[in-house]
């Protein structure tokens, strides 16, 4: 396998949030360490490194304060740098949390008032979405929360977010938008305690919408293991349920904030399991990465790690095919009964009555050996590079 194997092409869908690039490294304990990076400048050098598409925020490309003729003028330059390099505007989303006006939440504000500006925010910005080609709006609630018991008013908050939901959903079909909405788990951080915190939190919640059929959700791989949960598992969930919409791809190191590493750092072994899940499940969506370049990195460090971030999916997505191809991964699985599982439990027009009363060999089912460990020391000897 040569280097050349691990380029990006369109087809693999890579795509990038404006925000990630362009991060400045502001923290909670210090200030920017690189400069501001203009939205057209990241669209140039994501398409030099390969990416195919790109994520933005209303505020990613014109800041929250800007005159109408500021706006046009830097939607006009984001424009011409996607014209001029062929990335597609595949997702789009709303800043509802940097200004203070959303520190009590967005959708689920108390403060009526800031509900009602954050849907007409967010209406704008599906104008803009609709108008650069985007298929999927993001939700992100990430102020949507508490950090203190009696402050927030949890039934409530639910149903005012279902409110702007519904309403947004209808905008879009009213405009006849071609546009779905993907609703961002994430069980804290910036509020202590956000509502929505993970993948099953919010497809339970989609249930409740007048629109269900057009949210899905895109869930991140921090946010997932910052509660302790299986990132693949989760995605086989939603995929399962036909509400995988969009994925966002990064890295953590288990449950401590929100780190946002490169994809294939943090947690390897869980990135070789997503990208199996991703595969095997058919996603055929972006491959959306939204990570943060560390602190440390200068602008070159910036653009070496959104190569990486391509670059290691690429080399997982090899690494997970030669595990399934393996006949002795093959042997394995067959030897484990893993494909058993297919199987339904009853057969055609079988009821409860014909497994009322079932008695198999209790004693040699509970006794045999599943061989579970040999088969995930394949896979490990397969992300280890030794197989
Ligand atoms: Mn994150």
């Amino acid at each position: 396998m040569t280097a050349d194997a691990y380029m990006p092409t369109r087809e693999d869908k890579f795509s990038f949030g404006i925000w990630t690039v362009g991060w400045q490294g502001v923290d909670v304990f210090g200030g920017p360490v690189r400069p501001p990076m203009p939205a057209d400048r990241a669209v140039r050098k994501l398409a030099e490194l390969g990416a195919y598409g790109v994520n933005f925020h209303d505020n990613d490309v014109f800041p929250f304060e800007a005159s109408e003729a500021e706006r046009d003028q830097k939607i006009a330059d984001f424009r011409r740098a996607l014209d001029a390099t062929g990335v597609v505007v595949t997702t789009a989303t709303t800043n509802l949390f940097g200004h203070p006006i959303f520190k009590d939440g967005a959708f689920t504000a108390s403060d009526r008032d800031v509900r009602r500006f954050a849907l007409a925010k967010t209406m704008r910005n599906l104008d803009l979405a609709a108008e650069l080609g985007a298929r999927t709006y993001v939700f992100w609630g990430g102020r949507e929360g508490a950090e203190s018991g009696a402050s927030k008013d949890i039934r409530a908050a639910l149903s005012r977010y279902k409110e702007g939901l519904d309403l947004l959903a209808g905008y879009v079909v009213e405009q006849g938008y071609d546009l779905r909405f993907a609703i961002e788990p994430k069980p804290n951080e910036p509020r202590g305690d956000i509502l929505l915190p993970s993948a099953g939190h919010a497809l339970a919640f989609i249930n409740e919408l007048e629109h269900s059929e057009m949210v899905g959700i895109n869930p991140e791989v921090g946010h997932e293991e910052m509660a302790s949960l299986n990132y693949a598992h989760g995605i086989s969930q939603a995929l399962w349920h036909g509400k995988l919409f969009h994925i966002d791809l990064n890295g953590q190191n288990g449950p401590r904030y929100d780190q946002d590493l490169r994809f294939g750092n943090g947690n390897a072994r869980g990135a070789f399991w997503v990208v199996d899940a991703l595969v095997a499940g058919g996603y055929d969506g972006p491959v959306h990465f939204d990570y943060k370049p560390p602190r440390t990195e200068d602008d070159d460090g910036v653009w070496v790690s959104a190569a990486a971030c391509m670059r290691n999916y690429l080399i997982l997505r090899d690494k997970v095919r030669a595990f399934r191809a393996d006949p002795e991964v093959k042997a394995a699985l067959a030897a484990s009964g893993v494909e058993d599982l297919m199987v339904p439990t009853l057969a055609a027009g079988e009821t409860w009555r014909d497994v009322q009363g079932f008695t198999p060999d209790i004693e040699t089912l509970g006794a045999r050996g599943l061989g579970y460990e040999h088969l995930d020391q394949l896979a490990l000897e397969h992300l280890y590079g030794v197989r």
